[in-house]
C-alpha cells in the first residue's frame, strides 16, 4: 500500500535510487541545467551547499534562541546530538533510542527550545512511543551539552490507529506558545473516524495545536484563552488550525510571522499551505474533502484555504518537505524566499510566497539531495537541509 505519509515510510535508500541523483560527500559544487532564467534561478547561483557532518537518519536541525554557536542535530532513532562551532560533539545530548519506536514515519520526530531556555533548560521531544502512540515530553539540560534523562514529563500523548502520518514537529512562535504538527492518524483517505481527522474538531488528528507546555495547576499543559475554539461543544480548545494531512514541517517567517505549512499529500498532490501571521488561527487547509485543489471526497470543508504551491505526483513528487523563508543575511541571493524540496524529487527550490496567490518554487542551481527528510534553522537564522541517509548541509552564499 502507498499511501504515504512522510515518504519515510520507504526504505531508505530504496526508493531515492530510483527518483533521482543525490548530493556527494563533502561541500558540493554546482550541477548543470535548471530551469529557465528568472529571479530565483539567478539567485540560485549565489547559492551552495556546504556539508556539516555525517549523522544516522537526521530528521530535523534546531538552536536554543540566542545560541549562535551550536546546533542540535535530531536522529530518527531517538538521539539528540550538538555541533559546536562546526564539531559533531561525540556525547550525545540526549539519546532516548529505548524509549523510541523507529522507522518508517515513526521516531523521535522533532525537538524544541523553551523561549526561556537559557535561563530554565526546558526543552521538548516530539517521538513515536514503543506503544506506537505519539507523545511530546519535556526535559530539563543538566549541562550545557548534556540533557538530564531523569527530567522527562509527560505533556501531551495522541492515541495514533496507523504507523504512518505522525505529525511530529513542535516549534514556538513569537507568542511565546508551542505550535504542534499532527498527521491524520494514518492509513488511507483520513479513513479513522466518521469524516476522517483532520476536518473533525473532536480530534486532535491532522491539525495545528497551540499550547503552553508548562504544567500549572497540576495539568500537564495548559490551553491559550485566545485559541480559536476555546468554549466550542465537541471541539478540542488545543487546536489552532485544522484540514491537515501530514504537516511533517512547517515554520514561521521569522521576520514576518507568516506560517507556511508542507502539507504531504496522498497520491496526486504535494502542496505548500501559506497564510499570513494570526491569520492561520482557526483555518481550514481542506483535507480530505480537497487534496491539493483537487476534489477527493464529496464532503463539506467550510472556508478551506487552498495550497500557494502545488506538485503533481506525475511531476516527480512524493512527499514534500518544508522549509523557511530565508532570512539569513550572509546569503543575499535567497532573502525573502521560501525554500522547500521533496523527499523523491530532491531538488531544492525556492519561491515567494504571498498570501492567497498561487506560485511555484523555481529549482536552485545545487545537487540533488537524496532523501531530503527535513530542514532547519539556527538561531542566527541559517538554513539546513537533512538527508535521512545521513547528511546534514547548511545553505550559504557562493
Ligand atoms: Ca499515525
Amino acid at each position: 500500500m502507498l499511501r504515504l505519509g512522510v515518504a519515510l515510510v520507504l526504505a531508505t535508500g530504496a526508493l531515492c535510487a530510483a527518483c533521482g541523483g543525490s548530493a556527494s560527500g563533502g561541500e558540493t559544487g554546482s550541477v548543470a541545467g535548471g530551469s529557465p532564467a528568472d529571479g530565483t534561478q539567478a539567485a540560485g547561483r549565489g547559492v551552495r551547499l556546504v556539508k556539516v557532518g555525517d549523522f544516522s537518519s537526521p530528521l530535523y536541525v534546531t538552536a536554543p534562541p540566542g545560541d549562535r554557536r551550536r546546533i542540535f542535530v535530531v536522529e530518527q532513532a531517538g538521539r539528540i546530538v550538538v555541533v559546536r562551532g562546526g564539531k559533531r560533539q561525540s556525547r550525545p545530548f540526549l539519546d532516548i533510542r529505548s524509549m523510541v519506536t523507529a522507522g518508517g514515519e515513526q521516531g523521535l520526530l522533532s525537538m524544541a527550545f523553551a523561549p526561556d531556555y537559557a535561563q530554565s533548560g526546558r526543552f521538548y521531544v516530539y517521538y513515536t512511543e514503543r506503544s506506537g502512540e505519539e507523545a511530546i515530553w519535556e526535559y530539563r539540560r543538566a549541562t550545557e551539552d548534556r540533557a538530564d534523562p531523569a527530567s522527562a514529563r509527560l505533556v501531551l500523548r495522541m492515541a495514533d490507529p496507523e504507523a504512518n502520518h505522525n505529525g511530529g514537529l513542535m516549534i514556538f512562535g513569537d507568542d511565546g506558545l508551542m505550535y504542534v504538527g499532527t498527521g491524520d492518524g494514518g492509513g488511507g483517505d483520513d479513513q479513522h473516524g466518521p469524516r476522517g481527522n483532520a476536518q473533525s474538531l473532536g480530534s486532535l488528528l491532522g491539525k495545528i495545536l497551540r499550547i503552553d507546555p508548562r504544567a500549572s495547576g497540576g495539568r500537564p499543559y495548559t490551553v491559550p484563552s485566545s485559541n480559536p475554539f476555546v468554549g466550542r461543544a465537541g471541539a478540542r480548545p488545543e487546536i489552532y488550525a485544522y484540514g491537515l494531512r501530514n504537516p511533517w514541517r512547517f515554520s514561521f517567517d521569522r521576520q514576518t510571522g507568516d506560517l507556511a505549512i508542507a502539507d504531504v499529500g496522498q497520491d496526486a498532490v504535494e502542496e505548500v499551505d501559506f497564510v499570513r501571521k494570526g491569520r492561520g488561527r482557526g483555518a481550514n487547509f481542506g483535507w480530505r474533502p480537497w487534496e491539493g485543489r483537487s476534489r477527493n471526497f464529496d464532503e463539506p470543508a467550510p472556508g478551506a484555504v487552498f495550497p500557494v504551491i502545488t506538485h503533481s505526483h506525475s511531476s516527480g513528487f512524493c512527499s514534500i518537505t518544508g522549509g523557511y523563508v530565508v532570512r539569513d543575511r550572509t546569503v543575499p541571493s535567497l532573502l525573502g524566499r521560501y525554500v522547500y524540496s521533496d523527499f523523491c524529487d530532491g531538488r531544492i527550490r525556492a519561491a515567494r510566497l504571498r498570501a492567497g496567490r498561487r506560485t511555484t518554487g523555481t529549482p536552485l542551481n545545487l545537487p540533488k539531495v537524496g532523501a531530503v527528510s527535513s530542514f532547519g534553522e539556527d538561531a542566527a537564522g541559517r538554513v539546513y537541509v537533512t538527508s535521512l541517509d545521513g547528511p546534514v548541509y547548511r545553505l550559504a552564499a557562493r
